[in-house]
């Protein structure tokens, strides 16, 4: 098993400030934004841009949760779509924007399933999605705002993200298997 770190602590320290940035710019400020992250990690990540956010802009953004799983046997074969499990999202979502955000982007059948569950949940104005990884092989027309950084994979190959809050560090390693 052959691993490659491609983003350290200050690597993916600065994708951060920089989506965070982003989300500012491109929403002209927070008053609509609402941040959903997308079960462990995507939470976490969802965490951090709010603190960033309330830093940058000195505004508090509500942040949700969704927790979504894949049925699969083997994480690299997919069996089954992705199904949703719960979600917690403590204000009304109607006529935000509402920013999903997952640690990595891969066919896109986990946005797809959170976009369903927030339609069943309010009407937004608009869903935007933030992934700190885009790894490419989409098999649905979703494409990412907001990205930390595109890392062109094979689909033989897996992206480890590390996240202080679960493993201790913050780093992103890649595994060809
Ligand atoms: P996350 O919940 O923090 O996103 O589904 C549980 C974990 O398994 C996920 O963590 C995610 O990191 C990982 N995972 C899910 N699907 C895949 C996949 O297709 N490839 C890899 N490498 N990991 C996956
Ligand atoms: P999807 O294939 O639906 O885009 O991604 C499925 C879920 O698994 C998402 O939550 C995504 O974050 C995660 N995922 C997909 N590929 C990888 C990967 O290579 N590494 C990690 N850590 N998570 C992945
Ligand atoms: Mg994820």
């Amino acid at each position: 098993l052959d691993a490659k770190k491609i983003m350290d602590e200050k690597a993916v320290a600065r994708a951060l400030t920089r989506l965070a940035h982003e989300i500012i710019e491109r929403n002209e400020g927070v008053e609509s934004v609402v941040l959903i992250g997308i079960k462990t990690r995507g939470i976490y990540l969802a965490d951090r841009l709010a603190q960033r956010i309330h830093n940058i802009e000195k505004r508090s953004v509500t942040v949700g949760e969704l927790d979504i799983t894949l049925y699969r046997d083997d994480l690299r074969q997919k069996k089954e779509d992705p199904e949703i499990l719960g979600s917690d999202i403590p204000v009304s979502i109607e006529g935000k924007t509402v920013i999903l955000c997952d640690d990595v982007l891969y066919t896109g059948r986990t946005a797809r399933a959170a976009m369903d569950a927030l339609m069943d949940i309010g009407r937004p104005q608009r869903i935007q999605l933030a992934v700190l990884v885009d790894r490419g092989h989409r098999e649905l027309p979703i494409r990412p705002d907001y990205v930390g950084k595109n890392i062109p994979t094979a689909k033989n190959e897996l992206i480890s993200v590390r996240l202080d809050e679960a493993d201790g560090e913050d780093s992103v390693l890649i595994f060809s298997t």
